[in-house]
């Protein structure tokens, strides 16, 4: 079937965008989770929208699977080509193209590396408020596709946010121009909305237009110590009730091994804790910092927080944000498996008391790791697969406490997959956070945008 699909794509497209080596077909048949084999059939480098249009129409025509496929940062194999599929990157479609100043827009292809918008806002005073620690690699359009969260959701929202308009190329090889950067558009439906989340499986994200913001001003940044888990949780509410938050993060001490062992830095606090959290806030003329350290005092007095470092110069700052933006890259080597859940902020406790209790009881033997965006309700949990067992024997090991965990989820209302997405791993726990009459609208709409399959067929959902 894949020397067809090779002669059709050489047939119709240019060569010079289609590779089928080895050292292509590895690297760019995967994202950054390894339990499954990359073996697609080429990978193709569009330089534009209509060349995109053209691979999506051929496989309307001929019959086979495309695989979108942004900076491959992706947790939970939505960009992993294992069935022959062709994959088309969005490498080549990577320029920015238009910025206004009155709209405070940037217009972008989809191919365009987060961090490039970061640099261009800031090169204008202003921010695209959206960070989380894959932004280094990861490419707009897969962060449209996942609709990506990370550090600072509490205080600006997620990726959805600040999406003003979109150009899609539909599964059915048709160009969607949604929302053309509107700030108000009560026109029905939001399409730019089903596009957001749907990790390729509706269509291609080839454009965006990203709405930029003012920063923040005189940011201040603070470490404690905590002596337990919930504990984090009742400081963070503590605080959310003075002040408006930039960011309330936390992690175990275990994961804080990993960060100083990678990463080579000293520890934050002079001695270890349990749990410690960040903490992000704007000093707004001194009023913000009187009255966190007036909380921190009694707090402290209370036993909740051990001990902190404060900081508020950009440096510091930057080394202390570092000890939570690195935990990913960290642990990435001893091949974690990532449960991503969110509950509403009003449950976490109860739902981390519970969550505690499984772990402990059935993942004695495996070291667990604790952290994420607690005061947006999600929670990393990360179990570190043990040097000596064997990679899959892990996944079936972790997958029987999902048995376990996800109707915990569920219990609580919450999600299966906060912010990374359901792509194959989480495929089988979807029933946990939809129920199914919404599977067949999700599959309805499918039908809609991509009535032949084509697009990351079994990624979220089985067809
Ligand atoms: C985070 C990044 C991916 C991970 O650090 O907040 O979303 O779980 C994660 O390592
Ligand atoms: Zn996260």
């Amino acid at each position: 079937m894949n020397q067809e699909i090779l002669h059709i794509l050489k047939k119709y497209l240019p060569e010079e965008i289609i590779r089928t080596e080895k050292e292509f077909l590895i690297p760019y048949g995967q994202d950054w989770t390894r339990y499954h084999q990359p073996d697609p059939t080429a990978i193709l480098f569009p330089r534009n929208v209509e060349e995109v249009q053209e691979i999506i129409r051929l496989a309307n025509e001929y019959q086979f699977v495309v695989v979108p496929s942004g900076g491959r940062t992706g947790l939970s194999a939505g960009a992993v080509a294992t069935n022959k599929e062709v994959v088309v990157s969005l490498d080549r479609m990577n320029r920015i193209l238009e910025y206004d100043a009155l709209d405070q827009s940037l217009r972008v292809e989809a191919g365009v590396i987060t961090q490039n918008v970061h640099d261009f806002a800031k090169e204008k005073h202003l921010v695209f408020p959206v960070n989380f620690a894959s932004e280094g690699s990861s490419r707009i359009g897969g962060n449209i596709a996942t609709n990506a969260g990370g550090i600072k959701v509490v205080r600006y929202g997620m990726f959805r946010d600040w999406v003003l308009g979109l150009k899609v190329v539909t599964g059915k090889g048709e160009i969607l121009d949604l929302n053309q950067g509107l700030i108000k558009n009560a026109t029905g439906y939001d399409l730019r909305h089903l596009f957001i989340g749907s990790e390729g499986t509706l269509g291609m994200v080839v454009e965006a237009t990203l709405k930029l913001t003012h920063p923040p001003k005189d940011k201040q940044v603070m470490i404690f110590g905590i002596p337990d888990m919930l504990r984090v949780v009742s400081v963070m509410q503590a605080f959310r009730e003075k002040i408006d938050l930039l960011a309330f993060e936390f992690f175990s001490d275990n994961t804080l091994d990993y960060v100083m062992e990678h990463t080579q830095v000293p520890t934050p606090l002079p001695k270890r804790y349990p749990f410690y959290a960040l903490m992000e806030f704007e000093s707004n003329n001194g009023e913000n910092t009187d009255k966190v350290f007036q909380l921190y005092q009694d707090l402290f007095q209370k036993g909740w927080i051990n001990d902190d470092v404060f900081s508020d110069d950009e440096i510091t700052m930057k080394k202390l944000w570092g000890y939570r933006e690195n935990i990913s890259a960290s642990i990435a080597a001893s091949i974690p498996y990532k449960n991503d859940l969110s509950v509403r902020i009003s449950r976490i406790s109860d739902f981390l008391k519970d969550i505690e209790k499984i772990v402990f009881e059935y993942y004695p033997d495996f070291k667990v790791l604790w952290y994420g965006h607690i005061a947006d309700g999600n929670l990393h949990l990360n179990i570190i697969k043990p040097d000596e067992m064997e990679i899959h024997t892990f996944e079936q090991a972790c997958k029987k406490v999902n048995d376990i965990i996800c109707p915990i989820v569920r219990q609580y209302q919450g999600s299966i997959s906060a912010e990374h997405g359901v792509g194959l791993l989480k495929k089988p726990y979807l029933i946990y956070s939809k129920s199914d009459l919404e599977i067949e609208y999700l599959k309805g709409i499918k039908k809609v945008f991509d009535p032949n399959g084509v697009m990351n067929r079994g990624k979220l959902l089985d067809i």
